[in-house]
């Protein structure tokens, strides 16, 4: 009776571990979209997150870079028709499907990447991330692009003044777009990559973070570098919403964890990295101003606030939850 009662057990057990998740992952192909080339920030998440899905799973992760997919805004609506899986995308284009995620790229709204951090992993990126579910995309994690600096050839540029009339490529953002108009450039927005463009001189400036100006050797058609950090570029790591909703809770878990666990790899990459490629520039001929006039920059872009893009209340509402969020973490 004994033998039996414990033999009923066991396999009452084994029968519960495998109802309550004890299932095997399912496999299959996961197409993964970024816009840039090997060794670039989005690469380093990407390759992170193929080896760890591999590693724990039986899916295999198929890494598309290099724009072979078309810009970043091309990936995202490949994303939204579930013909590609994942991507690991800039925050700034996403403004055009969901508004508030514009409220990542506000300008200054971060002093350091501790700050980003501490938000973004925090309740107000957890609630960017679940709105952005309305352009059926599912937020897995936050890794980075970086704060974003000024670069151009006409001339050096210190306070906001000097910005007025060059020729600058943004990103494929209405939010990018608003805030060199409001700064006194005149801007164009582009997919990435942009260097030909720079070249021929069809635009005189370009901004982002360090790693980009390092690894597409901006140096060779930018003279000028102006240390402005005037926004802290995210990449939202997202998945087709259509496709995470078809599989498996336990699945589901293994995806959002390797993207975390990816995500913090790679921010501490880039930041290991950033000293480098400020160095290499400037190695490479650059004349960089690394204090420039940023009150000038700040009082500037502050009529951003007042401006339509910002008058959405989902957009209000969420730049609250991050304002808040910031000025809690500063202790005010
Ligand atoms: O990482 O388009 C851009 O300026 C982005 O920063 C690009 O993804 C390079």
């Amino acid at each position: 009776m004994k033998t039996q009662g414990s033999r009923f057990l066991a396999a009452l057990m084994v029968g519960l571990f495998l109802a309550w998740g004890g299932e095997a992952l399912a496999g299959g192909v996961i197409k993964l979209g970024v816009v840039t080339k090997p060794g670039s920030a989005q690469n380093v998440c990407a390759e992170k997150f193929k080896e760890l899905v591999e590693s724990r799973s039986d899916y295999e992760v198929k890494i598309f870079h290099s724009a072979s997919l078309g810009t970043e805004t091309e990936i995202l609506q490949q994303i939204q028709m579930n013909s590609v899986q994942i991507g690991v995308i800039t925050s700034g284009p996403f403004d055009v499907f969901v508004p508030e995620a514009r409220v990542i790229d506000y300008p200054f709204l971060f002093a350091n990447s501790t700050e980003a951090d501490h938000v973004l992993d925090g309740p107000a990126g957890q609630a960017l991330l679940k709105a952005l579910e309305r352009a059926r995309f599912k937020g897995l994690a936050f890794s980075e692009n970086g704060f974003r600096h000024l670069t151009n050839n006409v001339r050096p540029v210190h306070t906001v003044d000097d910005v007025k009339g060059l020729k600058i490529r943004v990103m494929e953002s209405i939010l990018h777009k608003e805030l060199w108009r409001v700064l006194g450039a005149n801007p164009t927005p582009m997919g990435w990559p942009i260097y030909t463009e720079l070249q021929q001189g069809t635009i005189d400036a370009q901004e982002n973070p360090l790693w980009v100006i390092w690894n597409y050797k901006l140096f060779e058609v930018q003279k000028y570098m102006t240390l402005t950090g005037h926004v802290y570029s995210a990449h939202i790591d997202v998945a087709s919403l259509d496709w995470f909703n078809s599989l498996s809770a336990k699945d589901q878990e293994m995806i959002v964890q390797a993207m975390k666990d990816a995500a913090t790899y790679q921010r501490k990459w880039n930041r290991d990295n950033e000293a480098d490629f400020l160095a290499k520039s400037k190695a490479a001929g650059m004349i960089v101003d690394e204090s420039p006039d940023l009150a000038s920059f700040r009082a500037k872009a502050a009529v951003l606030k007042e401006l339509d893009i910002y008058k959405d209340p989902k957009v209000q509402d969420m730049l609250k939850l991050f304002l808040d969020a910031v000025a809690k973490l500063r202790g005010n």
